[in-house]
């Protein structure tokens, strides 16, 4: 594309990857062309001796990397003459169909687990004017209802149940292979619902094919220790993590991450809350950047892989940053570890704060 041109959103963008046509009425929110930031600070914080860059998907509209496949899901919802969409969500998910569908017209109905969305997401799905509904269960729950609710024939279901979000999330792998000019050596992410590891594994596989990239990276997804039926080989009834977004018992696309991880020489492992909210900080502190939780999940596996030795000197690691830490405030107010100073209105009092 001619780099003069303003960005036309990851559909128009790439186009002859997806399915679309000349007639598809595409909606869209610019979308995609998200930045992929060094972070030697923190590569060094952490003991590594490889160059890192990180898949910022918090620039994305509405901060997460949820927004590449609901452009695909609504405009193809959109296409069939849809009326209703409808999913289940950790939250994000919900922020992203909530937006989109009020982009498109049409009525979109979003089902979370009751009290374990983080506040940011919440009041994305509330503003944008999705029915919002509170189940009393876990995502896993929702998702059950929901497919249901798809059965039944009466709405479109945009979960990545849903093919067309997994085609629209593998743009995030033709971004990253056209910023470096080839695939990385390793992709490290989260894994909640396993849709977006199914998604870039597709993408750095499509690429090559294509003959726009030489390489393929070994996929490392990385899951809440609580919430980590990949790594288990089972489903968990009851998952818990502070990641609300990859608390996930019973993930979708659990075929597609087993090969995304076999089929590339990667790996599904866990990390623990600690883990995670150690690495999320040490992000914050080291680079400036503000990531939600579960985006701590690989970059603590990224500590676990150092210790293991599987990183070689001189690798180029990319990994995802799905969603913004402003998402999340209340754990980002929690781990900051302090509270602002409260003092009198007076240069001296602020002096005295500073130890001057
Ligand atoms: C920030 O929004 O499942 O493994 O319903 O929000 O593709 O599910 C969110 C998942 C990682 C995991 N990071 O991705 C939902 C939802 C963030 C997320 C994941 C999610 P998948």
């Amino acid at each position: 594309m001619n780099s003069a041109q303003p960005w036309p959103g990851v559909i128009r963008r790439y186009a002859s990857f997806l399915p679309v046509t000349a007639e598809t009425p595409v909606v869209t929110l610019l979308e995609g062309n998200t930045p992929l930031i060094p972070v030697p600070a923190f590569v060094s914080a952490i003991g590594g001796r490889f160059d890192l860059r990180l898949k910022y998907e918090a620039m994305n509209p509405t901060c997460s990397f949820k927004d590449r496949g609901m452009t695909m899901a609504i405009t193809k919802a959109r296409e069939r003459g849809a009326k209703v969409v409808v999913c289940a969500s950790t939250g994000n998910t919900s922020a992203s169909a909530a937006a989109y569908a009020a982009r498109a017209g049409l009525k979109c109905v979003v089902l979370l687990p009751k009290g374990k969305i983080a506040m940011g997401k919440l009041s994305q799905a509330l503003l944008y004017g999705a029915t919002t509904v509170s189940i009393e269960g876990n995502f896993d729950d929702a998702l059950r209802i929901v497919r249901e609710l798809g059965e039944a024939g009466q709405v479109e279901v945009v979960n990545s149940v849903n093919p067309v979000r997994i085609e629209g999330q593998k743009t995030a792998a033709f971004e990253i292979c056209d910023a470096l000019g080839d695939a990385p050596d390793f992709h490290f992410l989260p894994v909640g619902n396993a849709g977006n590891i199914t998604a870039y594994w597709k993408g750095f596989r499509e690429y090559a094919e294509a003959g726009l990239s030489d390489t393929l990276p070994k996929m490392m997804g990385w899951q809440a220790a609580g919430a980590a039926p990949l790594v288990l080989g089972h489903p968990v009834a009851n998952p818990e993590t502070v990641a609300t977004a990859i608390r996930i018992g019973n993930p979708a696309s659990w075929q597609g991450a087993v090969e995304a991880a076999r089929d590339s020489g990667g790996s599904i492992r866990s990390v623990t809350d600690d883990e995670i909210l150690h690495a999320y900080k040490l992000l914050a502190r080291t680079e400036g950047i503000m990531v939600e939780p579960a985006c701590a999940a690989p970059l603590a596996g990224l500590i676990q892989s150092i210790a293991a030795g599987e990183i070689p000197d001189g690798a180029l690691v990319t990994a995802t940053m799905t969603g913004h830490g402003l998402k999340d405030p209340d754990t980002a107010i929690r781990v900051a570890g302090f509270e602002p100073h409260i003092v009198p209105a007076s240069k001296e009092a602020v002096m005295a704060v500073m130890g001057l």
